[in-house]
């Protein structure tokens, strides 16, 4: 490996002048180990953001330098922060913070004896491979049709789950009969098919086309659609769109999944071959449809305007089967024991409807039958698909300022820029520098979507330290992190091997799946009767094991994904 006997060193003095001292002293060998003690964003930062490494060492370091890697030369030594408890991580560390450093490259963080650490780049468009391969990952969900080479590369697999001559389940209303429901996204490490929670997503992706139609064109995500000459996002989506239309009955109605009875084993998809099933009908799923459908005619209705039509009648539809069944619950049948997407309050799914429904209608009585009360700005880490619809309704409401009344605009823009100052005291104070303080199952989602709260209040209101949070939640994601570990498989030094995914599981290639992210730390250790095996008493950010037992903390999930890439796609416009 290279390293020199000479280098020069770079110093920043405090009057903003730089001199280039000659040294004797020699950078220590690069032995190939980095350590896992330097945590940082092991992607990359862009120039002009502010960058932060968390120093994790019981030791009295007082300096850190930054290495180019290309010449091992220092370009910038700076003094590591006062030692800092932190308990959530529960670490002692030193912050070394060299946002000072703005010259395009890939450099790692030296810090004495602990050596170096992962490589990363500093440049424009940093996050941009990062992003497009979170979309990828959706591809690599697809059910019904076989994932080729050409598209999948070593991971290809055979088409499994046709689903097209799918029973009802007496839970749907429907006693005898079969519909034909093929296509759409794997929900997560199992086979099943949620309408909850692919909507949910599906919201959260249509959002971020909504604002930044041109993130993703065509021919570039290698999809068998590439090529068509429409955006490969919109035909990923489409995809999962698609399947959505097929769960819902004559009457407007949604089913509420499409699964198996219980979890099929750790196999290939063409060898989880149990009977799968139309299970249940109800009020969440069927106006978590209406307010995507109602999107996706909006997104759709300048490259596919007969398909945005049909998404548009099938929202309206939906909903006005809603009005009849305005609070029909879901908990699963006794005989069926696969993800229950439950909900009790269906407040924030009416709010979401008729946000969606009024804006691309511009119908009023949507408008009038919103229910205002429910815009409670405050994030709450765990609520996910049971609370943050009212979010994305309050999100379209801002990106349609001249369709709304100009009272309802204020007072949406006013709280989420008041959550979002919330969020950015909580990512000043807490541990990594992230916006929440309890650590649920799926704790990276609740990273991300706090995140997207902020990032609405940037558009709104372009403050720098509202774009920093959303940075520095995605430093947290891609490792800047209690485990030092970046949660999108296969992005990062030090990614998960072994999410909890059947597939990665059964297919023998040592590398998982890419594109999808690991749940996250889950303080509440509840796959241990799985098989997951924590380490004594770890801290809440600890508690994460890259094990494939463990489903509530190394599991991979579609509305995990959603806001990564909203986030991912976020920064690559407004960071650049
Ligand atoms: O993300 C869900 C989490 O909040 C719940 O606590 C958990 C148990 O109900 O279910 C999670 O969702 C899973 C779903 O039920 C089935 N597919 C995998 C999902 C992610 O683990």
């Amino acid at each position: 490996m290279l390293f020199f006997n000479r280098f020069f060193l770079v110093v920043l003095c405090s009057c903003s002048m730089f001199f280039v001292l000659s040294c004797e002293e020699s950078l220590p060998p690069m032995t190939g180990q980095f350590s896992e003690q330097i945590r940082l964003n092991q992607i990359g930062y862009y120039p002009g953001s502010e960058k932060k490494a968390v120093i994790v060492s019981p030791k009295k370091i007082d300096t850190f330098h930054v290495v180019d890697s290309t010449t091992m030369t220092v370009v910038f030594t700076g003094n590591l922060s006062p030692v800092q408890n932190w308990k959530l991580a529960g670490e002692e560390v030193r912050i070394a913070d060299f946002s000072q450093v703005l010259d395009e490259g890939t450099y790692m963080v030296l810090v004495g004896e602990l050596g170096y650490s992962y490589p990363f780049e500093i440049k424009k468009n940093v996050l941009r491979e990062v992003f497009l391969g979170s979309v990828k990952g959706l591809y690599y969900q697809r059910t019904g049709m076989p994932l080729e080479k050409e598209h999948a590369g070593k991971w290809h697999r055979q088409m499994a789950h046709p689903d097209d001559s799918i029973p009802f389940h007496p839970s749907s209303g429907k006693t005898e009969g079969y519909i034909a429901s093929p296509g759409g996204w794997y929900d997560a490490g199992d086979y099943n098919k949620y309408i909850v929670n692919a909507t949910f997503p599906l919201g959260q992706f249509y959002l971020l086309q909504e604002q930044y139609p041109d993130a993703i064109l065509d021919n570039q995500l290698n999809i068998p659609e590439s090529g068509n000459g429409k955006s490969d996002y919109l035909d990923e989506l489409k995809y999962e769109m698609d399947w959505a239309l097929t769960m819902q009955d004559a009457d407007g109605g949604l089913f509420h999944k499409l699964t198996t009875k219980n979890f099929e084993g750790m196999v290939m998809p063409n060898k989880a071959i149990s009977q799968r099933y139309i299970v249940g009908k109800g009020t969440t799923a069927t106006l978590d449809f209406a307010a995507c459908a109602a999107q996706a005619y909006r997104v759709f209705k300048s490259v596919d305007p007969v398909y945005a039509s049909s998404c548009l009648l099938a929202a309206k539809k939906a909903y006005d089967w809603a009005l009849e069944n305005p609070a029909v619950g879901f908990v699963n049948p006794e005989d069926v024991h696969t993800g229950q997407y439950g909900d009790t309050n269906f407040d924030d799914e009416w709010f979401w409807a008729n946000a969606e429904l009024f804006v691309s209608t511009k119908d009023t009585t949507y408008l009038n039958s919103l229910n205002t009360k429910t815009m409670n700005f405050e994030f709450k880490a765990g609520e996910s698909w049971t609370g943050y619809m009212r979010f994305l309704g309050m999100f379209s409401f801002l990106n349609h300022k001249e369709s709304i009344p100009a009272a309802l605009y204020a007072s949406i823009a006013k709280g989420i820029q008041k959550s979002a100052d919330d969020l950015v005291v909580k990512s000043t104070e807490l541990d990594y520098f992230q916006p929440i303080d309890d650590f649920h199952w799926g704790s990276n989602s609740d990273v991300l979507n706090a995140a997207m709260i902020m990032a609405q209040a940037y558009r709104l209101n372009p403050k720098p330290e509202y774009l920093k949070g959303v940075q520095q939640a995605m430093d947290y994601v891609l490792g800047a992190n209690a485990m030092g570990v970046s949660y999108l498989t296969g992005f990062g030094d030090k990614t998960p091997m072994n999410i909890h995914h059947r597939q990665s599981a059964a297919d023998t290639i040592e590398q998982p799946v890419p594109g999808l992210l690991s749940g996250g730390p889950n303080s509440r250790l509840q796959d241990v009767s799985g098989g997951a095996v924590y380490p004594e008493n770890p801290s809440p950010m600890q508690s994460w094991v890259d094990q494939e037992p463990s489903y509530a903390s190394n599991e991979i999930c579609l509305n995990w994904n959603a806001p990564m890439t909203y986030v991912l796609g976020f920064l690559e416009q407004e960071s650049n």
